[in-house]
């Protein structure tokens, strides 16, 4: 009869830390780089009094955001999807508000990675007397916060790398050709990818024959020899710029020089990588050709690959990732796969690096 019941209530957990992670989505594209955070409130009926998420950087924590919409939380159910923070950073403790507040149960998705937190908002609730529940639906939440969790444990920027292929693996005919692989349907949905990450990264090639805009807040471009038109590339129309090259650094309105090491005859990507991390920019997604593709896949963390019901043949067109060749299958990079989602006629795979 008891464990019965303890399965009701671990069911009830599933389904609101599904919620709080929905909520927590709503802050996609603008917590960086802090983490998604929703949260749900409940009474002691279990009925939902209250939810709330963190919407943007530097403003109140989801916690804090439910909480101050009640007056009275005596003997509430708190449910979150990241343990509370116990530090004064931009806002004061969570924990210390849950407290305050009189939650008699917090039920946490997963413990925080920032080392500031790091099981210490756990402890501080715990030593207040407050029921604490949890893991509940960790590799859920851990895949939410992906890029949190890369640049709190690694110090790295987290590098994804969207390409759109024919089903034999071209991204473009002989002579270049590319638009479009992809219908409008998948093209919505880059627009949309492209919104959850910091910056978007591309490559001179790809500016020069594509001349796209890429619409996005940040934008890299890698152009070894400043071979890009500032005045009439689309690229350099909005947003701030970062351009990698061997020439020089500097900076001009909206674009930043940066000048890059080489080795043999392409810009060092780990410089590349690095200087991101040192700049803020806490996730990237490349967009770009087979060349760059290739020189990135050592350090990609996730993969968009979105496949149209077209074929080129075996002699003609550019593959989505250029470099050496390799003679068995056993050393070629491994991912693991996430998730398969529709775009009509088109197909999405998303895969990350198992490592
Ligand atoms: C958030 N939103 O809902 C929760 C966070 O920059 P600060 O001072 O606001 O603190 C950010 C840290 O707080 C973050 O790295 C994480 O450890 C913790 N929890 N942060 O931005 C939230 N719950
Ligand atoms: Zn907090």
């Amino acid at each position: 009869m008891i464990s019965y019941k303890i399965q009701i209530m671990e069911q009830q957990y599933v389904k609101l830390m599904k919620q709080c992670i929905e909520l927590a989505k709503s802050g996609f594209g603008s917590v960086s780089p802090n983490p998604l955070v929703g949260c749900v409130v409940l009474n002691s009926n279990g009925e939902i009094i209250s939810t709330g998420y963190h919407a943007k950087y530097g403003e109140n924590h989801a916690e804090r955001d439910a909480l101050l919409k009640l007056d009275d939380a005596r003997g509430c159910t708190l449910v979150v999807n990241l343990e509370p923070c116990s530090h004064y950073g931009k806002t004061p403790p969570c924990a210390d508000l849950i407290i305050e507040k009189g939650i008699k149960t917090v039920v946490y998705g997963m413990r925080d990675v920032n080392s500031l937190v790091a099981g210490n908002g756990l402890k501080k609730l715990q030593d207040a007397g407050i029921e604490v529940i949890g893991p509940v639906l960790e590799d859920e939440c851990k895949k939410l916060n992906e890029v949190f969790i890369k640049n709190h444990v690694k110090k790295q920027t987290f590098v994804a790398l969207k390409t759109a292929t024919t089903i034999d693996g071209k991204i473009a005919t002989s002579n270049g050709d590319s638009k479009w692989i992809t219908s409008e349907n998948a093209r919505a949905k880059v627009r949309e990818i492209r919104a959850m990450y910091d910056a978007i990264l591309t490559s001179s090639s790809t500016v020069i024959a594509d001349n796209p805009t890429m619409e996005h807040k940040c934008k890299i471009i890698l152009d070894r020899e400043l071979k890009t038109d500032t005045n009439h590339h689309n690229i350099y129309k909005n947003g701030k710029i970062f351009v990698f090259n061997a020439l020089k650094d500097g900076k001009d309105n909206n674009i930043i020089y940066i000048k890059t090491p080489v080795t043999d005859n392409k810009l060092k990507i780990d410089f590349v990588v690095e200087k991101l991390y040192s700049s803020g920019i806490m996730s990237v997604l490349v967009e770009a050709g087979g060349i760059l593709n290739g020189s990135f896949l050592p350090y990609v963390d996730k993969l968009y690959h979105f496949t149209a019901p077209k074929i080129l043949s075996d002699n003609s067109g550019k593959s989505c990732f250029g470099g050496k060749s390799i003679e068995k299958i056993s050393d070629c990079i491994n991912l693991e796969y996430e998730k398969t989602e529709l775009y009509p006629p088109d197909i999405l795979n998303i895969y990350n690096k198992s490592f």
